[in-house]
């Protein structure tokens, strides 16, 4: 049997687990009764290393805002993508990934079919009305055995899920406060992004979105 609640404007808060694909998986809901504490979390760590607009290489500014917490984090400058153990606003490591972080991203993508997932990256995205984040792919880790976990707070998005190409159209996949993404194996090098944010408020943290993605870097 599965469970599942609602909610009026959202329909299904926490449910069976929605495959994007073979090794792509949604879990509704799945960090709501933490949320609060999560985002605790992420404002001692953006206290730390403030979220900032980092710069492509071909000299674009990013719109999405960024921090890191863990071992490595995910920088772009003028010379290129990289995983660094310093931010380079500082100068200094990284703060630490919160052992609550290392186990939701364990937990979740042992749901989704990927067990032992170990992260050493947490990169933290910041959307506003209007932010969005072009199709790419993640690229920069490297072991592609591992997989990726995602979690959406906030404002809802709609996020792109692509193919192998880039010119393959995406599916639009609307993520809301407390859903989590896994995907991994045959599915992890697919291009994504996520549309221009519309403007909504959430009522405990307003006009934003915040995303975190785990990682295994190195
Ligand atoms: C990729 N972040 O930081 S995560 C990124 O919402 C990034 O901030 C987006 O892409 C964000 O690199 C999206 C969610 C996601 C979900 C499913 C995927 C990314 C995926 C499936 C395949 C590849
Ligand atoms: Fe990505």
């Amino acid at each position: 049997m599965t469970l599942s609640l609602f909610d009026e404007d959202h329909g299904v808060v926490v449910g069976a687990n929605e495959w994007l694909a073979s090794q792509a998986c949604v879990l509704r809901g799945r960090v709501l009764a933490q949320a609060d504490d999560i985002l605790s979390a992420i404002e001692s760590i953006t206290t730390a290393a403030p979220f900032r607009h980092l710069v492509t290489p071909g000299g674009t500014t990013m719109s999405v805002a960024m921090s890191n917490c863990g071992a490595l984090g995910w920088v772009s400058d003028r010379r290129g993508y990289r995983y660094s153990p310093h931010d380079p606003l500082s100068g200094q490591r990284w703060p630490a990934m919160p052992d609550s972080f290392q186990h939701l991203a364990r937990q979740a993508a042992e749901a989704a079919g990927f067990p032992s997932f170990q992260p050493d990256a947490c990169l933290i995205n910041r959307y506003e009305p209007g932010t969005r984040l072009t199709l790419h792919q993640d690229r920069d880790e490297q072991d592609y055995g591992h997989p990726i976990v995602s979690v959406s707070l906030g404002m809802p998005a709609v996020f792109l899920f692509g193919g192998l190409t880039r010119n393959e159209r995406p599916a639009r996949i609307p993520l809301y406060h407390g859903d989590v993404v896994v995907w991994g194996g045959v599915d992890r090098l697919r291009f994504h992004g996520v549309a221009p944010l519309k403007a909504a408020s959430h009522p405990r943290l307003g006009a934003v979105r915040l995303n975190l993605t785990f990682r295994r870097a190195a």
